[in-house]
């Protein structure tokens, strides 16, 4: 496996068996963990005191797995994994292939038994997303990508589901879409005032925003499930438009990224204005689902963008520092 040049396709395909069984395991653990949830022995944690950031032994032991097990399978790729972030550990990511790790997303609904949970497993190279693995055990959805090779659900549903294929048109304006949001963890005041104001700005009528310069949108609606990447996999099977949260991190949306990009959807910075590709380290992010553009003379990627611009301004700017 090489760890500089050029990650051919076999390079690929072994990543993502790899990391789609050593996902399956995981899943059966976080299964089992779970029924037994509310044992003494699954200790419940608040990250720096903050109730609404909750780790537990389940999440660390599963994270330890999988980087034990990347480190005997490729010992010469890097890791990056949220709780062992959350410890302390530094790290920085560079184009060597490295393994970005969200050993539980959605630890708050698992806490809970709310079934939207998921292992994700990502791999970057050239700090792009190549290879990604989201599996939410509870409802046993299982999705895969790996770079140029499509999407899929369960191994043989290509994504996105749209019927017919190519995918539906594009809503022509904000104001026909299926928005998925989070709140995050971060709670303070100016952060949560900036977020309820988004929604607020996304759900009024246009002429009726009157607390923030922003436009309003007037969207079909709001949906949140508690896990970025079960978020971004609703937008990959082209069940809800579009996708924003700023605060989330870099393990919660690698696999995500890829497996949305495959199945023909777009990720960029959640406050603009650059329209490129998102950068994965940045916090800020917005998706858009794949779909056949909704005006002749538009391409679907002009379609995209041309939503992603309306989300813009509709929304805060929220500052997010990596801190
Ligand atoms: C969660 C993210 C979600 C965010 C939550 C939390 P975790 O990840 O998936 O988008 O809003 O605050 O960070 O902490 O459950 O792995």
């Amino acid at each position: 496996m090489p760890t500089t040049g050029i990650f051919l396709n076999k390079d690929y395909e072994e990543c993502l068996e790899f990391a789609t069984s050593l996902a399956q395991e995981c899943g059966q653990i976080i299964l089992e963990a779970s029924k037994a949830r509310y044992s003494k022995t699954n200790k419940i944690y608040e990250k720096s005191g903050n109730p609404s950031d909750l780790v537990t032994e389940t999440d660390r032991i599963v994270e330890e797995l999988i980087k034990t097990k990347i480190n005997s399978k490729f010992p010469e790729h890097r890791f990056i994994g949220e709780e062992m972030t959350a410890a302390g550990h530094q790290y920085e990511l560079t184009n060597d292939p490295t393994w970005i790790v969200d050993p539980i997303d959605g630890t708050t609904n698992f806490v809970h038994g709310f079934p939207f949970v998921a292992v994700c497993i990502g791999l970057t190279f050239n700090k792009e997303p190549v290879v990604g693995v989201v599996f939410n055990p509870f409802l046993n959805q299982l999705f895969t990508a790996r770079k140029g090779n499509g999407a899929y659900l369960n191994f043989n549903t290509k994504l996105p589901l749209s019927s017919p294929n190519p995918p539906l048109n594009l809503p022509p304006s904000l104001s026909q879409c299926l928005i998925v949001t989070e709140f995050g963890s971060d709670r303070s005041p100016s952060t949560i005032g900036k977020k309820v104001q988004s929604v607020h700005n996304m759900i009024s009528k246009p002429g009726n925003v009157t607390w923030s310069k922003k436009n309003a949108g007037l969207v079909h609606g709001i949906r949140n499930l508690g896990s970025a990447a079960l978020d971004i996999m609703q937008i990959a099977k082209g069940e809800a438009d579009m996708f924003w949260e700023i605060g989330c991190w870099e393990w919660d949306v690698t696999a995500a990224i890829i497996i949305l990009r495959e199945a023909g959807g777009l990720m960029v910075n959640g406050n603009g204005p650059n329209e490129g590709p998102v950068d994965i380290l940045g916090r800020k992010y917005l998706a858009v689902r794949a779909g056949s553009p909704c005006a002749g003379d538009e391409t679907s990627e002009q379609s995209q963008l041309r939503l992603v611009r309306e989300l813009w301004n509709v929304v805060e700017e929220i500052d997010c520092p990596r801190n």
